[in-house]
């Protein structure tokens, strides 16, 4: 099981993304610090090609630092990635984003040739937010849901920097379902397109295995089973999640939990490790390769079959041949005999 959404008005995105793509200097990635590998759109790294790539790991104050560490850890050395914890209530933040770009295109930013930075993500992660944060007010439209911003827009930071704001896109096969259920925890998937409670039960899962103070804290719980199920009726009793009857609504639950974690209600986390990644990457790997080995074996089984059916057809062809020479033999003997 795994969480799919690309929709048409994504799929135009990616298209005018990569229509404008030729007349920009740098990317500026806008992650989601609570996701940092997962919120990495695969799609526009291909669309990017060598263009220099920014990373801000937006929403830094819902994130969980030591493990955002380990990230930056984990990237540093490398030339193709640089990464900034970031947050576009941070002034100080975005006063620094000036400093990066010009530090990745040094030979741009005058009034004649100014920086073309475009502003891109998966949705929901804080992009038009920074648009505004840039420009010190509201021109970009921003909401807490996915795909609030519909069309690319651009505008001029300074006389040396323009920017270019454009709709949050997936991809269309997110291939690492875990990954694909952390994006709907964190809020980049349309609810319409998730199942609730699912969602929710994949979040307790994690946040019982990794933030268990913060979630019996929050859910004031003296103790806890480790099946997310009961956790989640727990929680539903308690906030008053009930249908008539009193019983437990899962749905409205399952709504109360996912709301606490993605505003950060239970307190600062971070879902993802490197070494985490890493398994679940030899693991979709695997699973490629066992579905491959799989499709090649169903080949190489109806070969035979096919083999066989011809052999079978061309043995029904020669006995009907050996039966029709015997009837005409028999019939020229007949004819002979009259003679
Ligand atoms: N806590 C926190 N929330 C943020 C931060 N930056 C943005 N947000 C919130 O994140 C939500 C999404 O912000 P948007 O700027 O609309 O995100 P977007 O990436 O443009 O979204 P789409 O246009 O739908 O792709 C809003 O509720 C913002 O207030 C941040 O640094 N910290
Ligand atoms: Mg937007």
């Amino acid at each position: 099981m795994s969480v799919q959404w690309y929709p048409g008005h994504m799929n135009k995105a990616r298209r005018e993304i990569e229509e404008v793509m030729t007349q920009v200097d740098i990317v500026i990635e806008v992650l989601d610090a609570r996701i940092p590998d997962s919120s990495q759109n695969p799609m526009l790294n291909t669309l990017r090609g060598d263009v220099p790539v920014l990373r801000l790991l937006n929403k830094k104050d819902l994130a969980d630092k030591s493990r955002l560490d380990l990230w930056l850890e984990h990237w540093r050395g490398s030339e193709t990635v640089l990464a900034h914890p970031f947050s576009t209530l941070d002034k100080a933040d975005v006063g620094r984003i000036s400093q990066w770009v010009s530090q990745m295109v040094p030979h741009r930013g005058s009034a004649e040739k100014p920086i073309r930075a475009m502003i891109a993500g998966i949705p929901n992660v804080g992009k038009s937010s920074l648009m505004n944060a840039l420009l010190g007010r509201r021109v970009a439209k921003v909401g807490d849901e996915p795909a609030v911003t519909k069309a690319q827009q651009k505008l001029k930071v300074t006389n040396g920097f323009q920017i270019l704001d454009t709709p949050g896109i997936l991809w269309p096969k997110i291939e690492n379902p875990d990954a694909s259920y952390r994006l709907a925890v964190t809020g980049a998937v349309r609810d319409t397109a998730i199942d609730y409670e699912d969602v929710a039960l994949v979040g307790l899962k994690f946040f019982i295995a990794d933030y268990l103070d913060a979630l019996m804290t929050r859910y004031k719980l003296k103790d806890i089973s480790t099946d997310p199920y009961d956790v989640l009726r727990v929680i539903g009793s308690k906030r008053g999640a009930l249908r008539s009857g009193g019983k437990v609504d899962m749905h409205k639950a399952a709504e109360v939990f996912l709301n606490d974690v993605r505003t950060g209600a239970i307190g600062p986390y971070v879902m993802e490790t490197p070494e985490m990644i890493a398994h679940e990457e030899r693991l979709v790997e695997e699973a490629k390769a066992k579905k491959e080995a799989e499709r090649q074996a169903r080949l190489a089984a109806a070969v035979p079959q096919r083999q066989q059916a011809s052999n079978r057809a061309y043995r029904n062809n020669q006995t009907q041949q050996t039966d029709d020479q015997a009837q005409s033999t028999k019939h020229d003997e007949n004819t002979n005999d009259k003679q």
